[in-house]
């Protein structure tokens, strides 16, 4: 029995190590411009679990292999280990994980901690249960004044922009999130009621939205098209519905849009819903 066992320890190894290997399901293409990097830190990590998770299991095999019952090791001895060992494993284990969170936080930290790059394009965004609202400046540049004693989700004003405001006379609001291809995007990313996080897999971008603060994460998207837009977080009954889409538009595409109005803005999303494809890809 103990050698039954010390197989399927081994082939399981071996059946859960090759799954990387084949490499059909993966990560979807990225458009990022940090996505490479992050992609890197990433594989470095997977190898260096990889390889001490093949350890552990070849080791562990071998040991229910070796002291199975009826083999000649099969008679238990007290010990009281070795502190060497144990000194050395945990420092080399300690050594390992610390220098891998290290190294991959620069990239996170560039995209939290730094400042968006001058002539960022800012997008305000007001997560709800369960939708995104996306608010843009429109053609002046400048947000419109918003305040939650405005918010009336029945009128449709679902992040209390103040329609009084002149401001807000060009700004539109919408659940599609579109971005300029190959500028910086800076979000402000708000939530209404509870955490709410925002995913585009393909952007290899997550972040949390939270009630009471006001986040600012920044990216540089790089290839034009439509993508799907998740809420990673589980927020509420209907989370499964709070998904959306997000726009890489090229520039002059892009700028021709933020200088629609409310009713054409809309109309003209719908059109580029339709002008872009999801990207294909077999997982
Ligand atoms: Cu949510």
């Amino acid at each position: 029995m103990g050698r039954v066992l010390a197989v399927i320890i081994w082939i399981l190894t071996v059946l859960s190590v090759s799954l990387f290997f084949i490499n059909k399901w993966w990560f979807p293409t990225p458009i990022s411009a940090h996505a490479p990097a992050l992609d890197r830190q990433f594989m470095l990590t997977i190898i260096v679990v990889g390889l001490a998770f093949t350890a552990a299991q070849v080791g562990l095999g071998y040991m229910v292999w070796k002291y199975r019952e009826g083999s000649d090791h099969s008679r238990a001895i007290y010990t009281h280990g070795s502190s060497r060992l144990e000194v050395i494993w945990t420092v080399v284990t300690a050594v390992i994980f610390i220098g891998l969170a290290v190294m991959g936080q620069s990239v996170w930290a560039s995209l939290r901690f730094n400042q968006a790059p001058p002539g960022s394009f800012q997008i305000e965004v007001v997560a709800q249960q369960f939708q995104w609202n996306f608010h843009y400046a429109g053609a002046d540049g400048v947000f419109g004044r918003t305040d939650p004693s405005l918010i009336d989700d029945s009128s449709l004003n679902f992040i209390g922009l103040d329609e009084a405001d002149p401001n807000a006379r060009d700004d539109a609001v919408h659940s599609v999130i579109a971005v300029p291809a190959g500028r910086p995007v800076e979000l402000l990313l708000r939530s209404k009621d509870v955490i709410h996080n925002f995913w585009v897999p393909q952007l290899r971008f997550k972040q949390d939205l939270v009630p009471g603060m006001v986040i600012r994460v920044h990216f540089t998207a790089n290839t034009p098209g439509k993508y799907e837009l998740a809420c990673a977080e589980l927020c509420g009954q209907l989370h499964f519905k709070m998904k959306s889409y997000m726009l890489v538009l090229p520039e002059d595409e892009h700028r021709s849009l933020m200088m629609l109005r409310q009713e054409q803005f809309q109309t003209r999303i719908t059109e580029l819903l339709n002008k872009y494809k999801l990207p294909t890809q077999s997982y």
